[in-house]
């Protein structure tokens, strides 16, 4: 397969302007994603310990109807059923994390070599279906015994994931190319200990902060392990970025846009790229915190360089000033996923939106990835998630989800758009695969492509699927 980060950006010619066929470039890596907790189950299976999603999700009222993940798609028992469908699909590539408590049970010591046999088997079967596997090694699975003591706050925690990074790499680096270390840390810290509302479910801005510079210290400290072992392996983060805009051009409202881009989008950024903490967002969080917990040399480690970039691109935030005359809760009691900036409001547009209620903004994709590449350090793309979730319905035996296959395509048109204007972006990944246990909403929301019928766990492809599938097989987009 073509290595993505040694591609040559690709020109296009913008087809699009005569209704043409849009294609892509040549070897562009075509996948779909999921998480190991969102789809494994088999909770207590194989020498697995809990997580902080395990602890979490089974205490009464942190999840829709108290879903958990002890059985999900059942996915560790029929893999190889799953890669098949994906082959029928035509994937280049799939995007999996391993759970570090299926590896490393209680979160330190020797491999459990039950958890690495199953990721054997799974990537043995992914490459005789000939996709390429693209491994992430941590989407939020904390081994609880690691947030006992102390979790991503804690600055030992970084060692942790390092160490196990290390363990997973020396046990499937000679079948894994691809290697992302962390999905989402925005999602880990501020949601897991901003506002409490995904595990561990903690809501303390300080902590939330600390577990931010961690989960960068963690991932620095990971790449340059596995680097050292395997340079010629590709590795990167996942981070979930967002294109923000004032809802008034207002001094006041720019500075709530400001704030919010600092928080979802610079925080992470802005060390990982270019080895510093932007100075703005450090100024919002002098209430919250002195950021006393970053030491000497840990921005270089956090700036180590990367082969790609994954980005996972939703929605767009539309933001106003707080309302005046309102006093700002003080951090320390606002559970809120944005310390320091607690008071801003996130509006609407009344633009359609998806099941989430996330407003759909394939324009601010384009946004995203250009600004990506304009402002930081050259490094190579994957788009490493994008989707919606739909009321899905079965009728007749099949799912008919045009709604999803609209946000797709709307979304593959941004990604060309930005391939056409020199970005270099090397794949997309659709989330999901298939339907799965959506977090803190349980089983509540469908973004997959593979309808899961939970009851029996029978899967039916959707529409989506089989556009998608006609996608990967022209290497791109019919006309319009
Ligand atoms: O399901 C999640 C995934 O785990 C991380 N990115 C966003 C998806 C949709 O909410």
């Amino acid at each position: 397969m073509t290595n993505p980060a040694s591609q040559p950006t690709v020109q296009l010619l913008d087809e699009a302007a005569g209704g043409q066929p849009l294609s892509f470039p040549p070897g562009f890596l075509w996948g779909a994603a999921t998480a190991a907790y969102q789809i494994e189950g088999a909770a207590a299976e194989g020498g697995r310990t809990p997580s902080i999603w395990d602890t979490f999700s089974r205490t009464p009222g942190r999840t829709v109807e108290g879903h958990t993940g002890d059985v999900a798609c059942d996915h560790y028992h029929r893999f190889r059923d799953d890669v098949r469908l994906m082959a029928e699909l035509g994937l280049k590539t799939y995007r999996f994390s391993v759970s570090w408590p299926r590896i490393q049970p209680g979160g330190s010591g020797r491999a459990n070599q039950e958890g690495l046999d199953f990721y054997r088997r799974l990537v043995d079967e992914l490459l005789e279906n000939d996709i390429e596997p693209w491994l992430t090694l941590y989407h939020w699975d904390l081994p609880q015994p690691l947030e006992d003591a102390g979790g991503w706050p804690a600055r030992d925690t970084a060692s942790r994931f390092a160490e196990y990074a290390a363990l997973t790499h020396t046990a499937l680096g000679d079948r894994v190319r691809y290697w992302t270390t962390l999905n989402e840390p925005w999602c880990s810290a501020f949601l897991g200990y901003g506002s409490g509302v995904h595990a561990p479910g903690r809501s303390n801005g300080a902590e939330a902060v600390r577990a931010g510079h961690h989960l960068m210290l963690g991932h620095g400290l990971a790449v340059q392990a596995m680097r050292a072992a395997r340079p010629d392996h590709e590795y990167g983060i996942t981070l979930n970025l967002y294109a923000v805009s004032p809802q008034h051009d207002t001094a006041a409202d720019l500075d709530a846009a400001r704030r919010i881009d600092g928080l979802a989008n610079r925080f992470f950024l802005d060390p990982v790229l270019r080895g510093e903490y932007p100075a703005d967002v450090v100024a919002d969080l002098r209430e919250v915190t002195d950021f006393g917990h970053v030491h000497d040399g840990d921005l270089a480690v956090i700036a180590t360089p990367l082969d790609v970039l994954g980005i996972n691109y939703y929605s767009r935030h539309v933001v106003a000033a707080p309302v005046e005359g309102v006093e700002p809760e003080p951090y320390w009691r606002a559970a809120s996923n944005w310390p320091g900036s607690e008071q801003v409001r996130f509006v609407t547009r009344g633009v359609p939106v998806t099941d989430m209620g996330w407003e759909i903004d394939a324009p601010g994709l384009v946004e995203t990835l250009e600004r990506v590449h304009r402002e930081y350090p050259e490094v190579p793309l994957a788009v490493t998630e994008n989707g919606a979730a739909f009321v899905d319905e079965v009728v007749d035996g099949a799912v008919h989800d045009p709604d999803r296959v609209a946000y797709f395509d709307a979304h593959l048109r941004a990604c060309h758009q930005a391939i056409a204007s020199g970005v270099p972006l090397r794949g997309y990944f659709a989330w999901s695969l298939m339907d799965n246990f959506e977090w803190a909403w349980g089983y509540t929301k469908r973004f997959g492509m593979i309808y899961v019928d939970y009851d029996s766990q029978l899967r039916i492809p959707k529409s989506s699927a089989r556009w998608y599938a006609d996608v990967i097989r022209r290497n791109g987009l019919a006309a319009e």
